[in-house]
């Protein structure tokens, strides 16, 4: 499904990680994947997990950082003769003290800081993406999304202010980069077991409320959202941008 492709991945911090899931789904079709990280700490896992899908390249970069996404690009263009065919972004950020108290005790810098890595990060890296795409004849890309974006969930906070503007920014690179043949679409996981879920109290309530609430009553899990990006990415697709796909055992969908 994937052969001939040429992907980067942003996000996979372990084998538990979303972006690993997708980043699997494309191996197995076929797909070329170029990989990065954030810090040294996690470097030897993505190193690890990227060398068992013979990844071209593996290189560092903070999302909050213009010249490092300039180099990053630049290091994809080598890899890969100057085209791209997939993009998949699945970084978020905010201060865990903002994911526990009030929203509304949520201070400026902060503010900003989860909606630089969350939200404009997605914008910056499709606008590199961009002329490799347009290279390539045009390309997918993909981010992932939460329903506390568009609903007060409690807790996610500055998190939930993040993925509103992550969403919107998903519908505003859709109508510009359409015109170039690229496609750029969210993914609405429910709650997955991940490293950046797990740290947050209160997971095995939201869990448990999901089984009780949503109408298939059962959790999603990465490779749920992998089998979604599969579709996403692919040409099964390729009349499918600016929208967002819930894999959240239908939770969205009820009032209470
Ligand atoms: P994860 O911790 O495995 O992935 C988050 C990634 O963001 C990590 O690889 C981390 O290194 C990266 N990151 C953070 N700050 C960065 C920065 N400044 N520069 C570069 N990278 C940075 O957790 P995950 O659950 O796989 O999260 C991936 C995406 O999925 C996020 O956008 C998250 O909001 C979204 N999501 C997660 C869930 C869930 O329940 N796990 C549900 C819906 C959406
Ligand atoms: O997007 C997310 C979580 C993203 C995230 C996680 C962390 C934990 C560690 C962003 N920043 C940080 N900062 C840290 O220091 N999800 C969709 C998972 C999630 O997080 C929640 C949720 C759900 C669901 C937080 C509160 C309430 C629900």
């Amino acid at each position: 499904m994937f052969s001939g492709k040429r992907a980067l991945v942003l996000g996979v911090a372990n084998k538990r990680s979303i972006a690993w899931a997708i980043a699997r789904r494309l191996a197995e079709g076929g797909a070329q994947i170029a990989f990065t990280f954030q810090g040294e700490r996690i470097e030897k896992s993505v190193r690890e997990l990227a060398e068992s899908v013979s990844s071209p390249l593996v290189t560092e970069l903070d999302v909050r950082d213009d010249a490092g996404i300039d180099r990053v690009f630049g290091e994809v263009a080598d890899v890969f003769g100057g085209e791209l065919d997939i993009l998949v972004h699945s970084v978020a950020f905010a201060a865990a003290e903002d994911l526990e108290g009030r929203f509304t005790d949520t201070p400026r810098d902060r503010f900003w800081m989860a909606i630089d890595i969350s939200a404009y990060s997605l914008v910056a890296t499709a606008r590199a993406a961009e002329p490799l795409m347009e290279q390539a004849g045009g390309g997918s890309i993909v981010t992932m999304t939460y329903l506390g974006g568009e609903r007060a969930v409690p807790h996610y906070n500055v998190m939930g202010v993040a993925k509103a503007t992550l969403d919107s920014s998903v519908k505003y690179l859709a109508w510009d980069l359409g015109q170039k043949n690229i496609r750029v679409n969210a993914i609405s996981a429910g709650p997955v077991r991940t490293l950046a879920a797990r740290s947050i109290a209160g997971f095995p309530t939201m869990e448990a409320i999901v089984e009780e609430r949503a109408p298939l009553r059962r959790h999603v899990d990465a490779d749920d959202v992998g089998a979604a990006a599969e579709y996403l990415l692919g040409d099964g697709a390729k009349n499918v941008t600016g929208t967002t796909l819930y894999v959240d055992s239908g939770y969205h969908a009820m009032g209470m």
